[in-house]
């Protein structure tokens, strides 16, 4: 029988990807659906699956509509990737982030619980817990230190998780994942603003690219890679807790300077630094340790930061050149 999987955040990057990754392996794929005025679906059109999921309308932080789409369907995963994953916006809305990215998680563990604890469970938590960071890599042991309301909400979410695990048995399982990115990306984070702003550069379109601190540096992949990843924890017979990363850290300066160097052209002749991009603390450095995933996984990296911002350059050109 094709196992059946409920997403939540099936609209956003990892949704998408995910989505068109469990599709491949014949499941049934279904996804919660917060209705929104603007068009949400585009990156399921993007990738030509659209029509492949089913739709089903509620919000994460509704526990009324997650009880209400738990019990009526019979799936066998479910995958809670929706958040408000902007980490900025984090200090604009810091009640809404706890509610959704925090308690939402909740509410699904919750719904779980009372559908039936044999329902495997997948909980996007992220990079950000580590924070102000207590080892120069980090693993699934290293202590979180979180610097945002977003941080601090999905380590609720974490936590929330270990704990359902432990006290009622369930399957259970975390995905540290660090910045994962793709030319699905939403345009607000930082390799995509660039990636975007590099194909409006060369197209004649704009002229320069504001950004706040280019110091800081990230641990990026592939987020085609790194659902696979969510996938083989939920296949494990026992669910546990697991680093997703490259194992390599670039600054922001240097992200900026292979995607401008894709087409030809100098960052630091568009790059200007803007003081309101600056947040009101920074993450400053990010590294995984993905040892753990390797090993129990056989999952690994197979996108470069190189090779990542080329394909997103790419994508953008064909774009901006459609507009
Ligand atoms: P994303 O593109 O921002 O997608 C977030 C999804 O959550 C969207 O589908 C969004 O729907 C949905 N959502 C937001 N508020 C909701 C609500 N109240 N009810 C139901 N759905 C809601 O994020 P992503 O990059 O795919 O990341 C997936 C998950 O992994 C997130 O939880 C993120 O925090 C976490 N994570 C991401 C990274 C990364 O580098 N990408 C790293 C670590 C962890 P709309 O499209 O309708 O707004
Ligand atoms: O692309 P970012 O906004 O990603 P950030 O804050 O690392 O968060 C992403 O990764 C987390 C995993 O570690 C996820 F949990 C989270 O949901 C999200 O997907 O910013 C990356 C870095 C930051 O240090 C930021 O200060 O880039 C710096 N930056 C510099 N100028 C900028 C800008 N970031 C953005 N978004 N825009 C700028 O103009």
């Amino acid at each position: 029988m094709a196992k059946a999987a409920l997403i939540t955040g099936i609209t956003g990057q990892d949704g998408a990807y995910l989505s068109r990754f469990l599709l491949g392996k014949g499941y049934r794929v279904r996804g919660l659906l917060a209705r929104r005025s603007s068009d949400s679906l585009w990156r399921l059109r993007e990738l030509g699956i659209a029509d492949e999921v089913e739709l089903i309308d509620g919000d994460l932080y509704d526990l009324s509509s997650v009880q209400r789409i738990v019990q009526s369907l019979a799936v066998d995963e479910v995958y809670n990737l929706a958040a408000q994953s902007f980490v900025a916006t984090s200090w604009q809305q810091p009640v809404l982030t706890a509610q959704v990215t925090g308690v939402g998680a909740l509410n699904v563990l919750e719904a779980i619980r009372g559908r039936d604890t044999a329902i495997r469970f997948y909980q996007a938590s992220t990079s950000e817990m580590f924070g102000l960071i207590q080892r120069e890599q980090q693993d699934e042991n290293t202590a979180f230190h979180p610097r945002s309301p977003y941080g601090v909400a999905k380590l609720f979410a974490h936590w929330s998780t270990v704990n359902y695990r432990e006290s009622y048995a369930m399957h259970a399982s975390t995905g540290i994942l660090f910045n994962h990115e793709s030319p699905l990306r939403g345009i607000e984070f930082v390799t995509r603003k660039v990636t975007d702003a590099v194909a409006r550069i060369k197209l004649g379109r704009q002229n320069e690219l504001r950004l706040g601190n280019i110091d800081a540096k990230r641990d990026w992949g592939f987020a085609g890679d790194y659902v696979e990843a969510m996938w083989l924890m939920l296949q494990q017979p026992e669910p546990g807790d697991y680093v997703i990363a490259t194992g390599h850290t670039t600054t922001v300066r240097d992200m900026c300077r292979m995607a401008f160097e894709h087409v030809g052209l100098d960052y630091l002749n568009h790059v200007v630094i803007d003081p309101k991009f600056f947040r009101p603390a920074e993450v400053d450095v990010l590294l995984g340790n993905p040892a753990k995933a390797a090993t129990q996984l056989g999952w690994k990296a197979t996108t470069g930061i190189g090779e990542l911002m080329a394909m997103m350059v790419d994508a953008d050109l064909r774009r901006v050149a459609r507009e």
